[in-house]
């Protein structure tokens, strides 16, 4: 408390100062922004360069760490490190305008140049932070004006020890509200006890604005949501080719595992877009180009119009760490991709699909993949409805056999048929693998890690997959035992996951419950350990359970 008093009011003033300046400039431009387009608002433009620029390592960690409360974790420490540097504006202004000013701006060139370097961006996307910006500084000097003139150079003298005449001539700033009343309503109340008044009024005043503004915006950007729109509108056709009848028992005997196929609300999702794209199917486009013999452009309509396939396949991403949950399993509806290509026929040396979202996020492809007859889709609808927002809307790639990373392209809207020495994906420039086949994998999630469970039979199951290869066994070893088999259950096809159960006989005591997948191609998956980065992790997965005696 003792410290607290000693920090002198102008100091706290011109900290809170910088503060509300700086929720007015956001406001302002978050405000603006809803009347442009999502990706124009700068909070979410620098959140986005935020994300392309954090280090790889850091990136990874976040994801492993918060999983998909990643960039709530992200936006909380954003707003951290923004509030820091708000204060610091805010006493730099104080001591000199001109510099608290400068230091203001960059949120100025960083928040263009974010906004600018996000793909698709126009000089319009310029309008909300420029317009922030201004506000921002407007608020910034009008605040900075009415702290109390003679406490300016005591403010600039750093030192804890220097003496702050103007400021401990009225009350210290811990001392409460209650004595400024008094103080205040004579009539000669034109000191720093008014001054603190009028300061604070006005700095409620911004404050109260910012967050009407805000609010404003935000309920504004809530509005001109056409997709969601559009996607309550659209009826999905039915499919030509229908996907096979699923068969009786593809879910696991033990309770407790996953459902077989994954509904779009837990379906787990990734991507590096802080803001859903928003994409109106009517001005939907995909444009076919590169080393191909005819380039074309695909409407929404078009692929309505086209003969649609329907398919179940499991996605995974290859941030999933063994046991992991980054993977689901869902009935997909959409276009062939080997329609796509043998209608561009791609010339001689090319050997890579590069797909783009609206976004800027990319994969590349294996061209070869697209044409071997497996379903790879120009996917509209998942599980009977059109796609989820968050999961792509409207058009998103979804290839059996790669990594999210590499096939999974949401958003989708450019195709361009190249070669890998050419050209580079989005992870692939960020240190992870050019190509990306799903490793095998079973994960055990029966029961969980670290339950205490009663002696006697426990039931033990999980779900294991190899797209492409098929799963053909899962075994399951207690505590470094004989490796023993589980019961698989029924299979739909090499391109879905499939689950097993094994009754385990539990002793009282602590155990290590592991098991591994054998696919129908490789055999029995690799036991060794490997990370995620750059191509998938890879290792049996174990899990410890105490059993109660
Ligand atoms: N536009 C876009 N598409 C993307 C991504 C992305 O960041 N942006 N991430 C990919 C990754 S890494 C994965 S694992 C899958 C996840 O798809 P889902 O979110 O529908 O589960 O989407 C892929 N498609
Ligand atoms: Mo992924």
């Amino acid at each position: 408390m003792k410290t607290f008093r000693s920090i002198p009011f102008p100091r706290v003033a011109a900290a809170l100062a910088g503060l509300v300046s700086a929720a007015v400039l956001l406001a302002a431009a978050q405000l603006a922004g809803s009347w442009f387009r999502a990706a124009a608002s700068p909070l979410v433009a620098l959140g986005a360069a935020f994300i392309d620029f954090t280090p790889v390592w850091l990136k990874n960690f976040a994801v492993e760490t918060f999983g998909t409360a990643d960039k709530l974790v992200l936006f909380v420490a954003m707003g951290a490190v923004m509030a820091v540097l708000a204060c610091l504006v805010g006493l730099l202004a104080f001591r000199r305008w001109s510099r608290g000013a400068a230091a203001l701006v960059p949120l100025g060139p960083v928040m263009p140049a974010a906004v600018v370097t996000r793909a698709g961006a126009g000089v319009l996307d310029l309008v909300p932070t420029v317009a922030g910006t201004i506000a921002g500084l407007a608020s910034l000097r009008l605040l900075v004006r009415r702290i109390p003139e003679g406490s300016r150079g005591t403010a600039a003298g750093g030192g804890g020890g220097a003496a702050v005449p103007a400021a401990r001539g009225a009350s210290a700033p811990g001392a409460g509200a209650a004595a400024l009343p008094a103080a205040s309503s004579g009539p000669a109340a034109s000191g720093p006890v008014q001054s603190r008044r009028s300061f604070f009024a006005a700095a409620g005043l911004l404050a109260a604005a910012a967050v009407v503004a805000g609010a404003g915006g935000t309920v504004l950007a809530g509005l001109r949501r056409t997709a969601q729109e559009a996607r309550r509108m659209l009826r999905l056709p039915a499919a030509a080719t229908k996907a096979r009848e699923l068969p009786a028992g593809v879910q696991s005997a033990a309770d407790g595992v996953v459902p077989f196929v994954t509904p779009n609300a837990d379906f787990y999702r990734i991507d590096t877009a802080l803001a859903v794209p928003q994409l109106d199917p009517q001005a939907w486009r995909l444009r076919v180009h590169g080393l191909v013999e005819e380039e074309f452009t695909l409407t929404f309509q078009d692929l309505l119009d086209a003969e649609l396939k329907e398919s179940y396949v499991t996605l995974a991403c290859v941030s999933n760490p063994v046991g992991g949950d980054l993977a689901g399993n869902a009935k997909w509806l959409g276009y062939p991709l080997q329609q796509v290509l043998e209608r561009a026929r791609p010339l001689p040396g090319a050997d890579m699909v590069l797909s783009t979202s609206s976004d800027g996020f990319s994969a590349s492809t294996p061209l070869e993949v697209l044409r071997d007859g497996r379903d790879a889709l120009l996917a509209i609808g998942m599980n009977g409805e059109p796609l989820p927002l968050e999961h792509g809307f409207p058009v998103r790639m979804v290839v059996p056999g790669l990594y999210g990373f590499v096939s999974a392209t949401k958003w989708v809207v450019d195709l361009e048929v190249t070669r890998f020495q050419d050209r580079t994906a989005y992870w692939t420039d960020r240190g992870w693998s050019e190509r990306g086949p799903i490793k095998t994998a079973s994960r055990t999630e029966v029961p969980r890690p670290f339950a205490r469970v009663p002696a006697g039979r426990v039931a033990v199951g999980g779900t294991a997959w190899a797209q492409r290869r098929g799963i053909d066994r899962v075994q399951v070893q207690v505590d470094g035992g004989p490796w023993q088999d589980a019961v698989l259950a029924a299979g739909a096809g090499v391109d879905t996951w499939r689950q097993w159960s094994y009754t385990w006989d539990a002793e009282p005591g602590s155990h290590d419950l592991r098991g591994r997948a054998y696919d129908k191609v490789d055999g029995l998956q690799t036991g060794q350990r490997a990370d995620p980065m750059p191509d998938g992790a890879s290792g049996w997965h174990t899990v410890r359970v105490t059993v109660e005696g």
